[in-house]
């Protein structure tokens, strides 16, 4: 298998549980902006969204679209317990975490790395933000990991998108859960060694 990433954005979350699954991936890196990739190949025609994560599976087919991306990477280990079971109410809970970020979350953030994007439109994403981590620190002010006792793919998906924060002027420093939960993250060794694969290992607190 093989993941199209591009190093720190959100394809690390699929490469995270990749890692914390031990699945063996190919990585290729993608440069978002003129959408090539490092061996030359037209990333449009891998992907027509143009967007990373891409998983290209052993047959050749290719997986678009971060969720989809985890749950089916963890789906591939269950005994790594990364994802509930499918079907039960824990994996629908999963869900909801993902997809939260997903929609909410990550896709409040894009806008902020965009330069065209005005500066009240930056307050607004900021201010958005914000309350989401409100709530999202309700949550982890009682418990480690989004779903409870265990790590699981949401968790991965949190600590990406939230690894952005310094990078577009927002800051979390007053929502101690959220600053715990970088740091206890952010010291699994799984997730070391996916930052260490992007180059992001300077960025982190040792
Ligand atoms: N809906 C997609 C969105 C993925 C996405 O936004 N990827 C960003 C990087 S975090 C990207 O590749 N953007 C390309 C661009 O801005 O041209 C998913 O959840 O996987």
């Amino acid at each position: 298998m093989k993941l199209y990433y591009s190093p720190g954005a959100c394809s690390l979350a699929p490469h995270m549980v990749a890692r914390e699954a031990g699945l063996a991936l190919d990585l290729e890196k993608v440069d978002i902006a003129t959408k090539r990739t490092e061996r030359g190949a037209d990333f449009r025609a891998i992907n027509a969204k143009g967007n990373v994560p891409v998983l290209e599976l052993d047959n050749g087919e290719w997986l678009t679209e971060a969720p989809a991306i985890m749950q089916y990477l963890a789906d591939m280990k269950p005994e790594r317990e990364l994802v509930p079971r499918n079907g039960s109410m824990a994996r629908y809970r999963l869900q909801e975490w993902l997809g939260f970020i997903n929609s909410d979350m990550h896709k409040s953030y894009s806008p902020l790395f965009n330069p065209a994007t005005s500066e009240s439109v930056r307050a607004e994403k900021r201010e958005t933000l914000q309350g989401h981590y409100a709530f999202v620190a309700r949550h982890l002010a009682s418990q480690p990991w989004l779903m409870g006792e265990r790590f699981s793919a949401a968790d991965a998906y949190l600590f990406t998108v939230t690894n952005w924060a310094p990078h577009v002027g927002l800051d979390l420093s007053g929502l101690t859960p959220i600053v715990a939960f970088q740091q206890r993250a952010g010291g699994r060794p799984a997730i070391r060694e996916a930052l260490q694969a992007e180059g992001l290992l300077q960025d982190m607190p040792a």
